[in-house]
């Protein structure tokens, strides 16, 4: 592992990007992101994705220089056109349009399209909540995990963010995909040489397997839970695919030429102004009272406690040695 600053990072990831063809405002809205990824220990979202945004650019399929635009469909109905570009630019450009509708009305929705995504889904649903609100958000992928019972792969590890405003404190969130083991990390585990805990996925004959590469090559990834997150998963298609008019996993991978970087797809985010919401202004100290039992239980602790430790310390990060390698391959 090496130790990088924050802004070094950050400035690895946009000069990277820009060598490659991003303007500044695409590139500078994906190394927020990558720098944020890596200073929360969100390792399998930060700069392990940068060679395939570089890949995404080289091959012509993602525009760098994608200009976002956001319009009201209708009322408490938002949509973001990404323009073809990465999904953080988009997901800036949805921020204030979206807090401004939800202030307004107390509820709004958007679905951001043309966008491709390759990122963690807490920076979008926690700058809601910094904003005071409630923030959900889900996407699709590629189809990488088969419906419980199936060995078609399918679904996407369509992951699912939620975040709850908490005045005066770190937002409560939580980021979680819908297969036993997001994508990525079980590719740093094939990387790594280590095996993956059996019911993370199944080899090209569909039996249980525990290692990464059977899986990743001609097996399927497994949704959490058996058919409770293959629901899930089916939901997230749904939502942030036909409900939004954009693509799912499997049409996803159709328009797709395997450079190994971000699909193209939807995401579909809501927001909820609790003030509005609630009978009454008890609704964050009422909130508190349930997330304060969980952290004061001994053994338990809140979804994005990790992260947000990592966040409180600052200054540097650790990152991996084959990924800055990868990227100096570049
Ligand atoms: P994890 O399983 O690592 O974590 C899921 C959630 O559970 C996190 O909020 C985590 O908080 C929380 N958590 C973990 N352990 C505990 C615990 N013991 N007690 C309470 N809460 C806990 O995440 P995944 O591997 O499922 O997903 C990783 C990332 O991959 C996500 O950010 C997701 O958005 C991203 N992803 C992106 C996709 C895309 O298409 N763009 C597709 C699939 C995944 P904490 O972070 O604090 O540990
Ligand atoms: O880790 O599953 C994943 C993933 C898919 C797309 C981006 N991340």
């Amino acid at each position: 592992m090496a130790t990088m600053e924050l802004d070094e990072i950050s400035e690895l990831a946009t000069t990277t990007l820009m060598r490659f063809g991003a303007d500044e405002a695409n590139a500078g809205a994906v190394a927020r992101i990558v720098t944020g990824a890596e200073r929360d220990g969100s390792h399998s979202h930060g700069l392990f994705r940068l060679p395939g945004y570089v890949k995404a650019l080289k091959s012509g399929r993602v525009k760098g220089d994608a200009a976002p635009t956001a319009i009201e469909m209708a009322p408490g109905i938002l949509r973001v056109d990404g323009d073809d570009g990465f999904a953080p630019l988009a997901l800036e450009v949805m921020r204030d349009p979206l807090i401004g509708m939800t202030r307004r009305q107390g509820i709004a929705m958007c679905g951001v399209i043309r966008t491709h995504h390759f990122a963690a889904l807490w920076p979008e649903v926690e700058m809601l909540a910094e904003a005071g609100l409630v923030g959900m958000a889900m996407t699709q992928a590629m189809p990488y995990v088969a419906p419980a019972g199936g060995r078609e792969a399918l679904f996407g590890t369509n992951p699912q963010a939620f975040a709850w405003p908490r005045p005066g404190k770190a937002p409560l969130a939580f980021d979680q995909a819908a297969s036993t083991m997001a994508r990525g990390d079980v590719m740093i585990h094939r990387r790594d040489g280590q095996p993956v805990p059996i019911g993370v996925g199944i080899d090209k004959d569909g039996n249980d397997t525990t290692d990464p590469g059977e899986i990743l090559d001609g097996g399927v990834q497994l949704a959490f839970g058996g058919y409770k997150g293959s629901a899930i998963a089916l939901m997230v298609e749904l939502m942030s695919s036909s409900l939004i008019g954009e693509r799912f996993s499997h049409e996803a991978k159709a328009a797709h030429n395997g450079d190994g970087g971000p699909p193209v797809g939807g995401e579909f985010v809501l927001a909820i102004d609790p003030a509005q919401a609630s009978s009454g202004d008890r609704w964050a100290e009422h909130g508190d009272s349930i997330l304060n039992r969980i952290e004061n239980m001994e053994g338990a602790r809140l979804p994005g406690a990790r992260r947000h430790a990592n966040r409180a310390k600052g200054g540097a990060a650790e990152v991996s040695d084959a990924v800055l390698a990868e990227i100096a391959a570049l």
